[in-house]
């Protein structure tokens, strides 16, 4: 598990062998110099020092040799996931999520359209990117499970699951209330709910009120979505959701261990402050930042779910919404002041403690569970805010503040007693105490750190080896590629005394936000689907094909076409239809191997798949123009792959 301590304890006195020249070294020792000449050559040919060559021993994976950890960073912008391989920091996979993806045929014709098509949040309107921010993995017993993935789009207020069995995007859940999402897709620790939390308040249900209306008709968002564990599905008619006042709220998280049965969401702009800078208002960002304090939500969700089996909720767009004149009285919504315009709430693995980076404010402020529990049963309160909301004593919520720097945003934490802090404008990690709340050491960072990730990080039990600092700028760290910039990823070493900066990672697809890594030995992919699996619904599809039975039926306008692919042929290989007809093809990958992968291809008609080993798909489309249309295979699968091809027959309207 800490193969990492094991390797630096070792690594330095081997180093200092090898570069010491090992002269005493009585057996072996002619090899040893001449590797060390070596060694040190290379090191002064390419300027290299000592910490360099540790950094890059203790990153390198030769060539068959597997990384201890896994990543799944948003893909910001680009709607997918990043899967990328620890300490070597290799990219191994783009899962598409939210966006169409050629190479995974997601979204070109084959099943995948299902699944984007579910995530339209106006029917007949497709949405074909999202704004992914906070991936997270599903939980047991606050421990990741390694089942299942669940993702945020910001942008349009979505939530998506990845079963990790596959590694491909089951769901996409519109939410049908708000307008944009933040604080999510985050677990509670036995995934019981996805939790998905509201970032720019809007009327609940999308309706339309002028801004003038604002304080009245706006509202922040707490949603709860069931999960199955079973089905691998989100369940929206055995959700919930909970209104919040319109402050922007920003991240939360889910408690654990003591304080399981909470969440915590804190937000930026209590100033409710809209903007209107032609009508003479100041602008957003100086309009929310005139409070010194913004207000940490408290959330009892397992009251909540109570409350909502016992009928006290209210249904809007279809979705039952405990409403603030009953979570105010039934003490299941409170709030806490909070300096001042906050960015990451982060719950310390015991669940004792909740950590909120003050952003505008130069501490993290640490709230104690215990406290706002006995406050909140207590009904213990200094007020309450304009929606009637108990707002309890700031300094008899906390434990204490760790002045940490300028711009703190996000806390992981290593499981002995130690956080570290993303400082976003002072461009560093702050790592700090838990126990007396001092910053032990800083590291900078390149640059301009956003979220930090730790080895199993959000978990019960962190591992204490790796952080990754994902920082927004990377500057002068990479070769000029024009005026968009890389982000850059720096995995960091935090098993020894001090940090280690190990590696820098370039990720040039979007801007991620979030990221977690899980024990790579905990994900049990499949290696071939069971023959005729249908992806989307784990089971053998009802048009599946057998080799043997391949066929082309003619219903009236409707041809279905039953066809195999296996190396390196598709049968049939030819299919003739007349201009007009719709064009049914269910197609099974007949291939059982490992790694044997077709693709399937319609040239001009954009149907685009991926056929993995046992994969079946179908395609439905009007063969509205004729031609002669090549229909080929699109991965390089043998030595025959060109000839892996056939033939669309199109035939015009009218011809003989
Ligand atoms: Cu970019 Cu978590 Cu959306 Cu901070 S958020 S950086
Ligand atoms: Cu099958 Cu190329």
């Amino acid at each position: 598990m800490n193969h990492p301590s094991i390797r630096t304890v070792l690594l330095s006195p081997l180093l200092a062998l090898a570069l010491a020249g090992c002269g005493k070294q009585s057996d072996g020792g002619t090899a040893a110099s001449n590797g060390s000449q070596g060694l040190k050559q290379i090191m002064q040919a390419r300027g290299l020092s000592e910490a360099d060559v540790e950094a890059a021993l203790l990153t390198y994976r030769p060539t068959g040799k597997k990384d201890d950890y896994v990543i799944f960073a948003s893909g910001g912008q680009s709607g997918q996931v990043l899967v990328i391989g620890v300490p070597s920091m290799r990219l191994l996979k783009v899962v598409a999520v939210f966006t169409p993806e050629p190479w995974q045929g997601y979204g070109y014709g084959g099943l995948g359209n299902k699944v984007l098509e579910g995530g339209n949040q106006h029917p007949g309107t497709q949405l074909t990117w999202a704004d992914v921010h906070h991936p997270n993995l599903s939980e047991a017993n606050g421990e990741y499970d390694g089942r299942f993935l669940f993702v945020n789009d910001k942008a349009n207020a979505r939530v998506a699951v990845v079963d990790l069995h596959d590694f491909t995007t089951k769901q996409i859940v519109p939410n049908p209330l708000v307008m944009s999402d933040h604080g999510g897709a985050f677990v509670t620790p036995n995934t019981e709910y996805v939790v998905e939390t509201s970032q720019y308040p809007a009327p609940l249900g999308r309706e339309y009120a002028p801004l003038s209306e604002y304080k009245e008709k706006y509202r922040g968002l707490a949603m709860f979505w069931k999960f199955d564990k079973e089905k691998g599905r989100i369940l929206p008619e055995a959700s919930f959701g909970v209104e919040l006042p319109p402050y922007t709220q920003d991240l939360a998280d889910a408690g654990k261990g003591p304080s399981d049965g909470y969440v915590f969401i804190n937000s930026f702009n209590t100033e409710m402050a809209t903007g209107g800078i032609l009508e003479g208002n100041p602008p957003i960002e100086s309009g929310a930042s005139q409070n010194d304090m913004d207000f940490l939500h408290v959330i009892h969700w397992k009251k909540a779910e109570e409350l909502v089996k016992a009928g006290r909720a209210k249904t809007i767009k279809g979705v039952k919404v405990l409403t603030m004149d009953v979570t105010g009285p039934e003490k299941v919504l409170a709030l806490i002041p909070e300096p001042k315009s906050p960015h990451g709430v982060d719950v310390t693995p015991d669940g004792e403690d909740i950590v909120v980076g003050g952003k505008l404010d130069t501490h993290t402020t640490v709230y104690s569970f215990q406290k706002i529990k006995a406050l909140m049963e207590a009904g213990t309160a200094e007020g309450k805010d304009g929606y009637g909301l108990p707002i309890l004593p700031f300094q008899d919520s906390i434990r204490g503040q760790t002045e940490i720097g300028l711009g703190p945003l996000h806390t992981v934490y290593d499981g002995k007693g130690f956080a570290y802090t993303s400082v976003f404008i002072e461009s560093v990690v702050a790592k700090w105490s838990l126990k007396d709340l001092k910053v032990v050491e800083t590291l900078p960072v390149h640059y301009n750190i956003g979220h930090i990730l730790a080895a199993e990080g959000d978990t019960v039990s962190p591992d204490g080896n790796y952080v990754v600092a994902m920082n927004k700028m990377s500057i002068d760290r990479f070769a000029n590629i024009g005026p968009l910039y890389p982000q850059n990823f720096q995995l960091i070493g935090i098993d020894g005394p001090q940090m280690k900066l190990l590696a820098d990672m370039p990720i040039g697809i979007g801007e991620p936000h979030y990221a977690q890594m899980i024990k790579a030995d905990k994900l049990k992919p499949l290696k071939v689907y069971p023959m005729g699996t249908n992806p989307y619904t784990n089971q053998k599809d009802e048009f599946a094909v057998t080799p043997g039975k391949e066929r082309i039926e003619r219903k009236g306008k409707d041809v279905h076409v039953y066809m195999t692919a296996i190396r390196s042929h598709f049968t049939p290989d030819r299919i003739e239809v007349e201009e007009g007809d719709r064009v049914h093809l269910h197609l099974t990958s007949a291939e059982q191997a490992e790694d044997q992968v077709h693709g399937f291809t319609i040239d001009m008609y954009n149907v685009n798949l991926s056929l993995e080993p046992g994969k079946h798909e179908n395609v439905t489309f009007v063969a509205d123009k004729p031609g002669a249309f090549p229909m080929y295979c699109t991965e390089f699968c043998s030595a025959l792959h060109l000839e892996m091809m056939g033939y669309l027959m199109v035939k015009p309207k009218g011809a003989k």
